[in-house]
């Protein structure tokens, strides 16, 4: 220990020291530091070899394929692109940039819708920085990179242990040249409840610093007033504002008559007065059929003055004619995910719509064979995730019934499988679709899909049908997403919450009717910043502060795992998940220009005491540790 290193030091010994011993001789820190870094990663090897990785089936570590990364000289400059744009001119000029734009723009969302809804958003940041430069030379032409925000907060610290600001850190350091985007969840920012507005102030200057361009904003319940804070506070960074209307119902189904035409013409215009510089259509369930994206971004063209970027799901199959007939009717951005991780709930292929497009008048200036590369990249790269991929196998037109966005789907299987309702899976979808009606039609979209999801596995767990609801509801206790959201913290739906239901869930609880953050007291976060920095021991970061606030338990979760394993994220992603074979050797790079070599000899027989001992060689030195097996 770093104790053990002052001790015995031959300065200390003979005597010859005096209160600046330890800050004068740096050599103690690096020393302790580092064989503390080997040692503690050994223990997370041993601990993943024994007992395996949380979420995954203890599985024998499978073979991978190296991943083809694309070969990029480092003497081919970064060509410049839509970055430099808004870095030159501001986000007014780029939005001039936009509309006088010919070809279609694109937005890759590889880096985060993509993965968040293919696989629980579990692709890490190594995996991200080795296709990044590659992905800034090979596809410049790109309007942006979504590549944060949504659940990659959450997920990033409660899985892998990662700090979220650093991957954006580092992201950019490695694509100089693409804007990068962000979805934010308005005033549930990255979280899932509302925050005072000074957090999402801070929250988004910080993210503005730290290297994100385009805010995607959207309200749960496209609530307006859910966003005015948030659009305030991109503006004020002088990054780009855009403002989202949540698409849901279907437009061209008379009988659907509460999500209308106008009523989303309505709520654009709003989002253009209150200062939006783009307007988005979230499509998270991908209920957007062809020809009515056709109708709404024809008609939306026409009555505001905003670029148009459409965001979609291609659960359906239907998608890429989405956006075909989106193109026919001038929407100026759409998103598409790189074709191997494409499709399904992600979002349509972009290689496939570069191709499509090929040729044609407004074609996207994109290079196919370079997109393929990446393709070969990500394809690689996939199957080191195979573990937490979903088991959809086919398109589905369900969709249009159940309205499940993309991004929660895989989410609540895996959430429905961990109580035992993997057998009810078709019917914690039917009983989605009927709290929704039960809900009064609601914009389903984090947090408030949540607030569905929650409620039809309580309502199939208990054997509960619509009427047991309302017969039964005095002696319910609703689970506490569901009494939140009819108190009115996540905000107000549109046309208002169902009285009878909200009497039965609220049973004499309070509910608002104002903005939660106009209740919510400022956070001091000086105050935060001291009461964590004790909870740590150690100095915190103005980021760090707001990781925790948002995030508390899971923030500090993730340090003691630090604190236990180091930097976990500097193993491979194999090695990450499933540790070691007998008799393999990784090279484990801790900090530029060192590494170390993990080699796994032998794990031993379980004690009495219900360890094992694991055997290794770390730089060709025997080594081992002991770690409890939890089988
Ligand atoms: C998120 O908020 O994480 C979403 O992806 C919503 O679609
Ligand atoms: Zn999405």
């Amino acid at each position: 220990s770093f104790l053990e290193n002052v001790v015995q030091h031959p300065d200390f010994l003979s005597g010859e020291y005096d209160t600046s011993f330890i800050d004068s001789r740096q050599e103690l820190f690096t020393y302790a530091k580092k064989r503390d870094r080997g040692t503690r990663l050994l223990n997370y090897i041993a601990q993943t070899v024994v007992n395996g990785h949380p979420g995954l089936p203890k599985a024998k570590k499978p073979t991978f394929a190296t991943p083809r990364i694309p070969l990029t000289s480092v003497k081919q400059p970064y060509p410049n692109g839509s970055k430099q744009i808004l870095d030159q001119l501001g986000p007014d000029e780029l939005v001039k940039w936009i509309q006088n734009e010919k070809r279609l723009l694109l937005t890759d969302t590889t880096f985060r819708d993509a993965h968040q809804s293919l696989f629980a958003t579990r692709v890490r940041t190594q995996d991200l920085l080795q296709i990044s430069e590659a992905t800034g030379k090979l596809a410049s032409g790109l309007f942006s990179l979504e590549m944060w925000g949504g659940a990659t907060f959450d997920t990033s610290m409660r899985f892998l242990s990662e700090d979220p600001w650093e991957r954006v850190r580092l992201l950019r350091e490695r694509v100089p040249n693409v804007l990068f985007q962000m979805l934010l969840r308005g005033a549930n920012a990255v979280g899932y409840t509302n925050y005072p507005d000074n957090v999402i102030q801070r929250f988004v200057q910080k993210s503005a610093d730290t290297g994100i361009d385009v805010f995607r904003i959207f309200d749960s319940l496209n609530w307006t007033e859910g966003m005015g804070v948030a659009i305030d506070a991109v503006r004020q960074a002088d990054k780009v504002a855009e403002a989202t209307l949540c698409y849901t119902g279907d437009i061209m189904d008379p009988k659907r008559d509460k999500y209308t035409l106008q009523y989303y013409v309505q709520l654009a215009k709003e989002l253009e007065r209150m200062g939006a510089h783009i307007l988005a259509i979230k499509d998270m369930a991908g209920l957007l059929k062809p020809y009515a994206a056709e109708k709404l971004v024809r008609t939306l063209k026409q009555e505001v003055g905003l670029p148009i970027h459409l965001h979609t799901h291609d659960t359906s199959g239907n998608q890429m004619a989405t956006l075909l007939k989106a193109y026919e009717a001038g929407v100026d951005i759409v998103d598409g995910a790189i074709s191997s991780m494409s499709g399904l709930t992600s979002q349509p292929s972009l290689n496939g719509i570069v191709a499509t497009l090929e040729g044609m008048d407004r074609g996207t200036e994109l290079d196919a064979s370079s997109l393929q590369k990446l393709a070969d990249y990500w394809e690689d790269v996939r199957r080191y995730y195979e573990g937490f991929e979903s088991d959809i196998q086919s398109s589905t037109a369900d969709v249009y019934h159940h309205e499940m966005p993309g991004g929660q789907y895989t989410n609540l299987h895996q959430q429905a499988k961990g109580v035992g309702l993997e057998a009810g899976w078709d019917q914690v979808k039917d009983t989605y679709a009927t709290v929704n009606r039960m809900f009064g039609d609601i914009i389903k979209v984090t947090p408030s899909s949540k607030v569905v999801g929650d409620m039809a596995l309580f309502m199939v767990r208990n054997n509960l049908s619509e009427a047991d609801v309302y017969e039964q509801g005095e002696r319910l206790d609703f689970p506490e997403s569901v009494v939140q959201f009819f108190q009115g913290y996540l905000g107000q739906p549109p046309g208002g919450f169902p009285e009878r239901l909200q009497k039965v869930v609220l049973k004499g609880r309070e509910h608002i009717t104002c903005r939660p953050g106009k209740l919510l007291p400022a956070i001091d976060f000086v105050k935060v910043e001291q009461e964590l920095s004790e909870k740590i021991n150690r100095p915190v970061t103005e980021e760090d502060v707001l990781s925790y606030i948002m995030y508390p338990q899971v923030f500090l979760d993730k340090e003691r795992i630090t604190q236990d394993y180091g930097e976990v994220s500097v193993l491979d992603t194999p090695t990450f998940f499933y540790g070691l074979r007998l008799g393999e050797e990784v090279a484990v790079t801790i900090e530029q220009g060192k590494t170390l070599m993990v080699k796994l000899i032998s794990v031993g027989a379980l004690g009495s005491d219900g360890k094992r001992t694991v055997y290794f060689e770390l730089n060709g030195q025997p080594r081992e540790v002991t770690v409890a097996d939890l089988a």
